[in-house]
C-alpha cells in the first residue's frame, strides 16, 4: 500500500512537471528523469526483486501503469509544444495577400532612338536604303572626300576630336555616304543615321549629337525631287503639312546649297516664342551633290545627279515633343526618360 501511495506521488509530481515544462529538451529531461536508466520509475521496477512473491503482480502492475500515465503525459505534452512552434512559425511567416505587388519597372526606348527610330520608316517607306559606318574615321572620309579644303575651319582641333594618329571621330554621317557610294551603283537612295562628335559643349551644343543624312543619285534627279521628298518627309514626320522655305547656303559638298524652314509646328506660321515671332523653324540643309564627290567613287558625274540633305536628330526631337532643353536628352533623368513610353 505505501508503494502505491508513493507511486501516486511520483505521477501527481511528473504531471507537475510536464505540465511547467516549456521546451522540448526541458522535456526530455523530464523523461530520463522518471523513464530513463537510473529514472524514478526504473528504479521502482527494479526494487520489484526485493519484494515477497505474492506482492510482485501487484506492484508490477502498478509501477508499468504508473509508467503508462507518465509516458501518455510525455507524448501529450510533446504534441503541444510541437503545435506551438508550428503555430509561432506560421504567424511570423505570414503572407498578406491582399498587400498590393511591387511596381515591375519597364524602360522603353530613348526619345532620341524613338525619333531616329521614326525617321528611318518613313525613309524606308518611300525606297530609301539605310546604311551605317563608323564613328572613328580618317581624315579622307571625314574631309577629303567631301570636298572639304585642307583649310578649311571644321578641321581645326578646336572643332574636331583627333586621335593621336591622326584619326578623329566622325563630326557628320556624310562618309558613311562616301562609303556607300564606293561599293553602290547608281541608283542610290540612302539614309545614314548616327553619332556623331564635334568639340563643342553649351546650352544648344552637346560634344556627341546625331545625325540623319540622305543621298540619291540617279540620271534625272532634280531639285525639285529633293523639295518634294523633303516636305513628304518632314510633313509625315510632324504630322500635320507643313510649308518649306528654302534659302541659299553653302556647303563645301554641294553646289547649290541650301537651308531649310519649315512653317513653325507650334503656331503654324502666326508666330510664337518658340520660331521668335518668324513663323519658321530652321530645321535642314541640302543641295545638289557637288561633281567633285563623284571622281574618287567611280561615278559619272556627266551622267549622275544627286543631291543630298542633313538634320539633326535633337533638334526634330525637341520640336516634335516640347522638349526645350537639349542637355535632357543626356542625364538619364528617369523622370524626364519615363515621359516616352
Ligand atoms: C547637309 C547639308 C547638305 C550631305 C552631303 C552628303 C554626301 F556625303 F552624300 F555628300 N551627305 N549629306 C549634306 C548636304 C548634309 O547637312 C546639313
Amino acid at each position: 500500500m505505501s508503494e502505491i501511495q508513493s507511486l501516486d506521488d511520483v505521477v501527481a509530481r511528473a504531471t507537475a512537471e510536464i505540465e511547467a515544462v516549456e521546451s522540448e529538451p526541458e522535456l526530455d529531461s523530464v523523461r530520463v528523469a522518471y523513464l530513463g536508466k537510473k529514472g524514478v520509475i526504473t528504479a521502482q521496477l527494479k526494487s520489484i526483486g526485493s519484494l515477497p512473491v505474492e506482492e510482485r503482480p501487484i506492484a508490477g502492475k502498478a509501477i508499468t501503469s504508473a509508467r503508462s500515465v507518465i509516458e501518455k503525459l510525455l507524448k501529450t505534452k510533446r504534441q503541444a509544444l510541437l503545435q506551438i512552434v508550428h503555430t509561432k512559425r506560421l504567424e511570423s511567416e505570414r503572407i498578406d495577400v491582399t498587400l498590393p505587388g511591387r511596381r515591375n519597372f519597364s524602360g522603353g526606348p530613348h526619345p532620341l532612338t524613338r525619333t531616329l527610330m521614326r525617321m528611318q520608316e518613313i525613309f524606308l517607306s518611300i525606297g530609301f536604303d539605310i546604311a551605317v559606318g563608323p564613328e572613328i574615321e580618317d581624315d579622307y572620309h571625314n574631309f577629303e572626300a567631301l570636298n572639304i579644303p585642307e583649310n578649311h575651319p571644321a578641321r581645326a582641333m578646336q572643332d574636331t576630336f583627333y586621335f593621336p594618329d591622326g584619326r578623329l571621330l566622325r563630326t557628320h554621317t556624310s562618309p558613311v555616304q562616301i562609303r556607300y557610294m564606293g561599293t553602290h551603283k547608281p541608283p542610290i537612295r540612302v539614309v545614314a543615321p548616327g553619332r556623331v562628335y564635334r568639340c563643342d559643349s553649351d546650352i544648344t551644343h552637346t560634344p556627341m549629337f546625331h545625325q540623319l543624312e540622305g543621298l540619291v543619285v540617279d540620271e534625272t534627279t532634280t531639285f525639285a525631287d529633293l523639295k518634294g521628298v523633303l516636305e513628304y518627309f518632314v510633313s509625315e514626320f510632324f504630322e500635320q503639312q507643313l510649308k518649306l522655305r528654302f534659302r541659299p547656303s553653302y556647303f563645301p559638298f554641294t553646289e547649290p546649297s541650301a537651308e531649310v524652314d519649315i512653317s513653325c509646328v507650334f503656331c503654324h506660321g502666326d508666330g510664337c516664342n518658340v520660331c521668335k515671332r518668324s513663323g519658321w523653324l530652321e530645321v535642314l540643309g541640302c543641295g545638289m551633290v557637288h561633281p567633285a564627290l563623284y571622281k574618287d567613287v567611280g561615278i559619272d558625274g556627266e551622267r549622275f545627279v544627286g543631291y543630298a540633305f542633313g538634320l539633326g536628330v535633337e533638334r526634330f526631337t525637341m520640336l516634335r515633343y516640347g522638349v526645350n532643353d537639349l542637355r535632357l536628352f543626356f542625364k538619364n533623368d528617369l523622370d524626364m526618360l519615363s515621359q516616352f513610353k
